[in-house]
């Protein structure tokens, strides 16, 4: 059994009410927010910076860079928001960090929103999350109560509101500038960039958005140092994060580790595939990042070595599939969520994810032609940078990759339905 697991956000998840304010007190909770509130600013973003964490969100961006991108202060508001529009196909870790241990992510918010200097932030919540939002609100109004949220934070001259926003679930809502858009009252669309909204965020005003799990991750910084977190993953994607693996294997759920574990060693962690199983292909980080197979066990999962073996670290959404899945079929359902969630502002995105929908439909059903093949590749490349947004080239990832891997499969489908292929049965992902 390998022995990697870094239990830091994932702590007290299986403490008894875990979610409290007390259980989280008695676990030192907001004793690195009493720490921070004694430190100047600029040491805080200092340390962030060399602790090397990158975003947890997908993309990786250096928070500390990105929180040093902000003008300095010129008295008028500036935000804090947190990406909490949790929506990626197989991305499940910063729903169950908000319900098992929400006081970690609001102090993490307070302590970044101080380093910042901003007196008011926001959590943009996934809007079908009833009960993730009722937990947020509760927390934050505990949190309240013990004076840890309001004016004059434990005596400390620091200011702060923090408020809770449930949107109307729309995926495109977890691009940055689109949540942006939705908060401001707005349809959610993603805005051009640059200005970037370290520049001109929310109500135009310079705004640092942030992932759950990179903010929920600050206080561990203040409270252990820069060097600790450091001392940790690899040179170049440091420090710990939640990997969610799901799909066929025995016991799926939230791995904390550091970063640039292998797949190899997370299955491991997990048991092994099911009896019977033997994995056929996985995704290292969500359905948006290029398709693995067995052969990419022992990548590295950081930013750095992913993207050299042809995918990306994304959000370390781990599905893995077994060789009954029919990756036509888990491509067709991907492709048909990118096409009902594309916001239909750029047409590459609008009317490429439509089309490939219909492709994929008939290669499944078995009706499709070999041209069929050749035209989706041919849309795929025409929407891949091409597109607005990256949930356009998301939407191609898994269907190049899944051709690249698998082009017998659509073959295939051009004579075979996928249900005679690979019939379904009680434990088929797809
Ligand atoms: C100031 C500059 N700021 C970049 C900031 C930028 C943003 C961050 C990353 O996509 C990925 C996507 C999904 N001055 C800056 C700057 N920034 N240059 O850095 O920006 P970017 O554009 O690289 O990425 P992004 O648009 O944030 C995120 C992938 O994550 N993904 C996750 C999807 C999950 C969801 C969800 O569940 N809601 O969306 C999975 O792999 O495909 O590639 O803050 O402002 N010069
Ligand atoms: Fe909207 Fe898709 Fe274009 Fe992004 S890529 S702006 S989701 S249509």
């Amino acid at each position: 059994m390998v022995d990697t697991l870094t239990p830091v956000l994932s702590a007290i998840w299986d403490t008894r009410k875990s979610w409290t304010l007390k259980t989280y007190e008695q676990h030192d909770g907001y004793q690195a927010l009493r720490q921070a509130l004694r430190t100047p600013r600029s040491e805080l973003v200092d340390a962030v910076k060399a602790s090397g964490l990158r975003g947890r969100g997908g993309a990786g961006f250096p928070t500390g860079m990105k929180w040093g991108f902000l003008p300095p202060d010129d008295g008028l508001p500036r935000y804090l928001v947190v990406n909490a529009d949790e929506s990626e196909p197989g991305t499940c870790k910063d729903t169950p960090l908000m319900l098992a241990n929400p006081h970690v992510l609001i102090e993490g918010v307070i302590i970044s929103a101080y380093a910042i200097g901003a007196a008011r932030a926001f959590v943009y919540l996934r809007g079908e999350e009833l009960h993730v939002y009722r937990r947020l609100l509760k927390a934050v109004a505990d949190a309240r109560a013990a004076g840890y949220i309001g004016n004059d934070i434990l005596g400390s001259g620091f200011d702060l509101d923090v408020v809770v926003h449930a949107g109307a679930g729309a995926y495109i809502c977890g691009e940055e500038t689109a949540l942006l858009d939705s908060l401001e009252g707005r349809r959610g669309q993603p805005r051009l960039k640059p200005p970037f909204p370290a520049v001109a965020g929310l109500y135009a005003r310079p705004t640092v958005v942030n992932n759950v799990e990179s903010i929920a991750s600050v206080p561990s910084i203040v409270r252990n140092g820069a060097e600790w977190f450091a001392g940790m993953g690899t040179e170049k994607s440091k420090g710990y994060g939640l990997f969610s693996v799901s799909g066929h294997v025995k016991h799926p759920g939230q791995y904390e580790a550091p970063l640039g574990i292998t797949m190899r060693q997370l299955l491991e962690l997990a048991g092994g595939m099911r009896e019977g199983s033997t994995l056929k292909f996985w995704t290292p980080g969500g359905s948006s990042t290029p398709l693995f197979t067995a052969e990419h066990l022992d990548v590295p999962l950081d930013f750095e070595s992913t993207a050299a073996a042809g995918s990306m670290l994304g959000t370390r959404a781990l599905q893995m599939f077994d060789q009954t899945t029919s990756v036509v079929r888990a491509v067709l359902r991907w492709t048909e969520f990118y096409a009902h969630e594309s916001c239909g502002k750029c047409t590459p995105c609008r009317e490429g994810t439509y089309w490939m929908v219909q492709i994929l439909r008939r290669l499944e059903a078995g009706k499709g032609t070999e041209e069929d093949i050749d035209t989706l590749l041919d849309t795929c490349d025409n929407i891949l940078g091409r597109s607005f947004c990256a949930l356009g080239d998301g939407a191609t990832s898994p269907i190049t990759s899944a051709v690249k891997y698998f082009r017998e499969e659509f073959v295939a489908g051009t004579r075979t339905p996928a249900r005679e292929l690979f019939p379904y049965r009680a434990s088929t992902v797809f």
